[in-house]
């Protein structure tokens, strides 16, 4: 189990670096290679560090914490490729409006239904992954900090679970029972009807089609369906699942990092290339954090 919660934490990063050098580029059908590599990490990965960290040092989920600590490391790094959304959030903060309120001030008052509540949840999932309804809602009050749009809050959830279970699989694995497994978990028609549209899909050839169906954007509704429905297709083998999601284009990064983040929890730190994980940026820096997570972890379990 260590080594899956390794594998999910850095084949989250390496999705997210392989994806953004291809990070809106107009659809086509041809296949990606890993030539354009540089193991350069984007906002994606340094959120999902700030979660690991701030879970670590409290132990558990404390809303107010990870505020700053994703706050800390965003003055410290701001050039990671943000969306529009959690910057606005932190200087509305920083400025004095209390971490509770400043996410539903965005978007006219909606909040964001962006994927970037999604995209940093592996170190939430790792750490409540045997308790469905508990992981449910810390994946919320953790969206709630940047994404406070349901839809934002309900693709974190969705995205922790389908970690959550990737965890799990064994020899009888079959995709098209785990996406209804997670249709099923989901308190949202709108991923319920996508990850039924994705068992439908298991079997199409054209990307064209899966993209139409499924999405490829920002929209934690156009990205987070997919990524489960890449590694579903593609589970036999990490490096497939991650290149496949790049090969969608639109917003790779997120979209392999989602991925990478279920490939990684499913095949372990032995499953994914090693010469990704030497290239990677600060790859010892994330293992360090996975493992800390393991202990913490089993530490929890045991009292
Ligand atoms: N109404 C309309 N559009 C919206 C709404 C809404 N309520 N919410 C989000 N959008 P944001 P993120 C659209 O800004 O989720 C980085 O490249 C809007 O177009 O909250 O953190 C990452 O690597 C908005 O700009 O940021 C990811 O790829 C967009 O969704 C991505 O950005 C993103 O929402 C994550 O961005
Ligand atoms: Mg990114």
């Amino acid at each position: 189990m260590e080594s899956k919660f390794i594998g999910c934490m850095i084949g989250c990063a390496i999705g997210d670096a392989l994806g953004a050098a291809y990070e809106g580029c107009p659809f086509s059908n041809v296949d990606v290679t890993d030539v354009a590599f540089t193991g350069r990490w984007t906002d994606d990965t340094h959120m999902m560090i700030g979660m690991a960290e701030s879970l670590i040092e409290c132990r558990g989920f404390n809303g107010e914490h990870m505020t700053w600590t994703f706050i800390r490391n965003w003055q410290k790094e701001p050039w990671r490729g943000y969306g529009p959304g959690p910057p606005r959030v932190f200087r509305l903060i920083l400025s004095g409006v209390s971490w509770r309120e400043a996410a539903k001030k965005l978007y006219g008052g909606m909040g964001s239904f962006g994927n970037g509540a999604a995209m940093r949840i592996a170190p939430i999932a790792l750490l409540y992954h045997d308790k469905p309804e508990e992981l449910r809602e810390v994946a919320y009050r953790s969206a709630e900090i940047t994404h406070a749009h349901e839809l934002g809050m309900e693709g974190a959830a969705v995205q922790a679970y389908a970690i959550s279970l990737a965890l799990k699989i064994n020899k009888e694995f079959s995709p098209e029972e785990y996406l209804k497994e997670i249709a099923y978990f989901t308190r949202s028609r709108a991923y319920r009807d996508k990850l039924l549209t994705a068992v439908r899909l298991l079997d199409e050839r054209n990307r064209r089609i899966i993209v139409k169906e499924l999405g490829n954007g920002v929209e934690a509704f156009n990205s987070v369906p997919t990524a489960i429905y890449c590694f579903a297709k593609n589970h036999e083998d990490y490096a497939k699942a991650v290149l496949y999601a790049v090969s969608l284009r639109g917003d790779a990064d997120t979209i392999a990092a989602m991925t990478g983040a279920i490939a990684g929890a499913h095949h372990g730190e032995e499953g994914i290339p090693r010469a990704w994980i030497e290239r990677l940026e600060r790859a010892e820096y994330i293992k360090k954090l996975a493992r800390e997570l393991w202990k913490l972890k089993t530490l929890l379990s045991s009292t």
